[in-house]
């Protein structure tokens, strides 16, 4: 990779804080990191991404596998031989005038059965920074692969910042990761996207386990029992505000504690008591910033006020950090995330209100500093899990919550999830994207393959999780959420967890089980008069409607597409078939 990308300097990265110190500081001096005020925020650097590279850039990531049908119709392929190449002419001498970064890193535990190593190569400090918050790095984990270990082969160069020539690939059966001509987190902290989820559910899916897109909470009584539940949602649905929720004050007499485990990643799998046990791969979060203020999520407030690096942020003028959302009063004036000067309400071309952060700015912060991190973050055996949810964003199809049959049901719900789009994603307004279990631009191979993957191991478990299904977004009439969310969630995990523990019984309608509404403890929460029966109504037509885009997206896996997937579509045509509306 040397001779490939002929940089002028290669340097290990051993962990050490002298070494990320010395790092920062060149950072600064090149101007790839802004040192914000030490006083007010302790080791926290603002970067600036270039203009068109503040996202993931799905349309240019591709699955690299041999043959075409083993990426699958949900993902775009290029053939090995022609991605190589391609990508082989942009980092052709790309870190002449550079130092390559060799970061050796594990996701997981070092040394957990779980846990998998990758070495990234990079021309970024900014990507070796952001790597020694959201992985494990340095000499330990060499130490650990040793001469002859298995590792992810990780190359990654800025290159030009050319979106003309940025390619994101991954070469499962090489167990390489390629990616060029992009600085954006989640482009280039190869650990994450990239290795944790592409290239992870792959080797998942050989070695019968599952690498997902989950958070993982933990959930305290206070007799000390903690329950952990794992979460797929699709990205920017509020994953990271749940992971560590706060409870909300009509249920603060029972006593909860919430243990944040992970917000973006699981790795599951299937231990000797037959129940599924998960880590998170990670050390850090790689968070939204616009929205996120001490009512939203306290947890990660507080997260934030040390040891972050800030991306595509408002920067004001005491050296301190701002967005749309945030804390505080709205600065008089700042640098924007374009690095231009900013005032409020100041309009661009079009008319349109110039913002002073991007919205898909990021922070990247340790999870250690959260102060609901879970205490067995570093245990090699992960938590148990008592529950999968799935949540989709719709605005009246899904209720609050229901719960799947079985397993097998389970699964299906889990591979027809879909969500309406929001005016943050390109696309038709209310348009419904489909989005098996979050995972649409993150498996690495075949979704076909995947789903059946997810029935087999639902097989090997003698305690699976139960799986269940929510919404936090169901309108009324004038388009307001009927649910307050955040805090108030807490009430239906509440629910979930009662099933899982049989306290409850339910309702049953065609999509699963509701809960009885006098299950639900409300105490201290006020809805609209009916609103809770809007939350759980269950409309035939609507899901007759919803049935079009189901049978649509199965057929985009022809003969491939698991037989039960379809056994189980049928028998909710049935269930509906005799059912009339009386929710
Ligand atoms: C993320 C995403 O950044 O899902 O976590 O896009
Ligand atoms: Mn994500």
């Amino acid at each position: 990779m040397v001779k490939l990308c002929a940089p002028d300097a290669v340097v290990l990265i051993d962990g050490s804080e002298e070494q990320k110190h010395r790092l920062q500081q060149e950072a600064i001096a090149t101007g790839e990191l802004i040192e914000l005020n030490q006083q007010r925020l302790p080791g926290c650097f603002l970067h600036r991404t270039a203009q068109d590279d503040v996202a993931r850039t799905e349309h240019l990531t591709f699955i690299c596998s041999k043959r075409k049908k083993d990426a699958g119709p949900t993902n775009n392929w290029m053939s090995p031989a022609l991605a190589y190449r391609n990508a082989k002419r942009y980092f052709k001498d790309s870190m002449q005038g550079r130092t390559m970064y060799v970061i050796p890193f594990s996701m997981g535990p070092v040394g957990s059965a779980f846990s998998k190593i990758g070495v990234e190569l990079t021309d970024s400090i900014y990507v070796v920074l952001n790597m020694m918050i959201m992985t494990r790095v340095g000499e330990e984990v060499l130490k650990h692969l040793g001469v002859d270990g298995e590792f992810t082969k990780c190359l990654h160069s800025k290159a030009e910042l050319d979106i003309r020539k940025r390619l994101i690939l991954h070469f499962p059966q090489d167990n390489a990761i390629w990616s060029v001509n992009s600085g954006y987190g989640g482009n280039v902290l190869l650990g994450k996207k990239c290795l944790s989820l592409r290239i992870a559910s792959f080797v998942a899916h050989k070695e019968h386990w599952l690498a997902e897109h989950m958070l993982i909470m933990g959930i305290e009584e206070p007799n000390g029992r903690i329950q952990y539940i794992a979460g797929a949602f699709p990205s920017a649905c509020g994953k990271t505000n749940l992971a560590m929720l706060v409870p909300p004050e009509g249920l603060k007499r029972k006593g909860y504690r919430i243990w944040t485990v992970g917000d973006d990643i699981a790795w599951m799998r299937v231990d000797s008591d037959g129940s599924l046990w998960a880590i998170n791969p990670e050390t850090g979060f790689f968070g939204v910033a616009p929205g996120t203020n001490s009512k939203s999520n306290l947890n990660m407030a507080e997260t934030i006020k040390k040891d972050t690096i800030y991306t595509n942020v408002l920067l004001k003028p005491d050296g301190t950090v701002w967005w749309e959302g945030a804390d505080g009063p709205m600065p008089e004036e700042g640098i924007d995330w374009r690095g231009n000067s900013w005032r409020p309400g100041r309009k661009d071309d079009h008319g349109a209100i110039i913002k002073g952060a991007h919205p898909n700015s990021r922070f990247t912060t340790p999870i250690s500093n959260c102060p609901s991190a879970s205490f067995r973050l570093e245990q090699h055996h992960g938590v148990p899990i008592s529950a999968i949810i799935f949540g989709t964003r719709r605005c009246h199809l899904a209720p609050l919550v229901y719960e799947s049959f079985n397993w097998q049901h389970g699964v299906f719900v889990g591979a027809t999830m879909a969500s309406e789009l929001t005016a943050a994603q390109v696309g038709k307004l209310g348009q419904v994207r489909r989005d098996p279990m979050a995972m649409l631009p993150f498996c690495g191979y075949n979704m076909a393959d995947y789903f059946r993957h997810w029935l087999m191991m639902g097989k090997k478990m003698s305690n699976p999780p139960k799986i269940f299904h929510v919404n936090w977004f169901k309108t009324d009439a004038h388009g307001r959420f009927i649910w307050p969310g955040f805090g108030e969630n807490l009430r239906v995990l509440e629910w979930v967890l009662d099933r899982c523990n049989n306290k409850v019984s339910a309702q049953q309608v065609p999509i699963g089980y509701i809960p009885h509404l006098s299950d639900l403890d409300m105490t201290g929460i006020r809805l609209e008069e009916g609103a809770m029966k809007k939350l759980f109504e269950i409309h035939k037509e609507a899901w007759l409607e919803e049935f079009k885009g189901i049978r649509l997206f199965f057929h985009m896996f022809k003969k491939n597409l698991p037989e039960e997937l379809w056994q189980e579509f049928e028998l909710l045509k049935q269930r509906f078939h005799a059912y009339t509306n009386t929710h």
